[in-house]
């Protein structure tokens, strides 16, 4: 099948023209081309030549087994190989009878960006996290001195993913001047907009809410409403410094503490949807005894915003899964059945028949290579055959 995509995505915007025409008016064959030509305005040459017509025979039976999403995804995919990601971007906005879901949805397979907002205390473990979570040094890691005390952007390559890590410790230290905070905010606005998962960084051991942790809740909600902890999740950290007896109890109090904390500004049903995940950077498993690095994946994954899921998906594939040996995260059957859920809902907006048609993906003639979504496909693909 990618062969037909790849005659269509040589085509250019008359291809995808032609895809729409044939997807919304049922049209096949000459029509189909006559019909598009019409609404492109030029010539005939523009899709002349058999080649076209000879796609457009195929480009039918693909429509009717995945349908318009997963076909135009898959095109503007190749398209992004050779093309400017950023005037495709345009292009897709400014097609004709498609839904903006569905544009949205197109835009995400060629955007190989995702952020990541962490907001926390200095010293809580914030630039840990996030390189227990990529296993590499993306985040300088301080011991002693306050390392991080602006906004600072680090990014890191995965698989082709660029991940982009903003941290904001200056939001959440006492050491407040006037006017320090709304430069912050300001500065957090854009990438706030655009942020894949966001990270409410604390430590297990901490008695209370502290007073400048409050203050940064009190700031996002108000800047950036219900946004703000749309993608969210609570993280604790040093999990290993509360006594195990103690250890559900400590998660469950602090968990509700930060989410009635968070509930004044945004509602109770936005904060009892944050998940809270404890974690400790120095072991590989929490006072439970479990491992917690699949449970964290899991949570942080399910809470991902859906602009950078793909992205997201393609970049750990090879930490979920390896060919030989043990992965570096392991999920069991739960959270797979979670992972395996949001893809679904990612790639195909929670159809019923998710599933079959994405394992149609790669079933017998139809196999995409390479690119993200035949990266996700694959993944989705492991998912399933582990839970066999
Ligand atoms: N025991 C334990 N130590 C941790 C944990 N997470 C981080 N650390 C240690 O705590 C110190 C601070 O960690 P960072 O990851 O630099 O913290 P940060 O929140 O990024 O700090 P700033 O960038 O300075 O705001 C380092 O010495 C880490 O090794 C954890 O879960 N358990
Ligand atoms: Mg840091």
């Amino acid at each position: 099948m990618d062969k037909v995509i790849r005659t269509v995505a040589a085509l250019g915007l008359p291809g995808v023209i032609l895809l729409i025409v044939m997807a919304t008016t049922g049209l096949t064959g000459a029509p189909a081309i006559t019909s598009a030509l019409a609404i492109l305005g030029g010539p005939v040459g523009m899709l002349g030549g058999i080649g076209a017509l000879l796609a457009v025979g195929k480009l039918g039976e693909l429509l009717a087994q995945f349908g318009i999403d997963l076909v135009m995804m898959r095109i503007y995919e190749i398209r992004s190989e050779k093309e400017p990601v950023e005037k495709l971007c345009q292009e897709i906005d400014n097609l004709p009878f498609i839904s903006n879901e569905l544009k949205q949805k197109v835009k995400r397979v060629i955007d190989k960006q995702i952020i990541f907002v962490l907001t926390g205390r200095t010293g809580v473990g914030k630039s840990s996290t996030v390189n227990s979570l990529l296993d590499c040094e993306v985040a300088k890691v301080g011991k002693y001195e306050p390392t991080t005390n602006s906004l600072e952007t680090y990014e890191h390559e995965l698989n082709g993913i660029n991940f982009i890590i903003v941290d904001t410790p200056g939001l959440c230290d006492d050491l407040e001047e006037a006017g320090n905070d709304k430069k912050y905010l300001n500065l957090m606005k854009p990438k706030i907009q655009k942020m894949v998962s966001m990270w409410f960084v604390s430590k297990l051991d901490d008695t209370r809410v502290t007073s400048d942790e409050k203050r940064v809740i009190k700031r996002l909600s108000k800047e950036f409403g219900k946004k703000a902890w749309e993608c969210s999740v609570i993280v604790f950290t040093f999990a290993n410094s509360v006594p195990s007896s103690e250890y559900e109890e400590t998660l469950k109090i602090r968990t509700e503490l930060i989410r009635k904390e968070i509930a004044q500004y945004v509602g109770e049903d936005i904060a009892h949807q944050i998940p809270s995940i404890a974690v400790d950077n120095r072991s590989k498993i929490t006072p439970d005894g479990k491992k917690w690095l699949g449970e964290f994946f899991t949570k942080v994954f399910v809470r991902a915003s859906e602009s950078g899921l793909i992205a997201f998906a393609a970049a750990m594939k090879d930490s979920l899964f390896s060919s030989s040996g043990e992965a570096r995260i392991q999920l069991d059957e739960n959270q797979k059945a979670e992972v395996k859920k949001k893809i679904n809902k990612g790639l195909i907006g929670g159809m019923a028949s998710g599933g079959t048609v994405v394992g149609l993906f790669l079933g017998p003639g139809g196999a995409i290579v390479g690119g993200l979504l035949g990266t996700v496909v694959g993944l989705w693909l492991e998912l399933d055959r582990r839970n066999a």
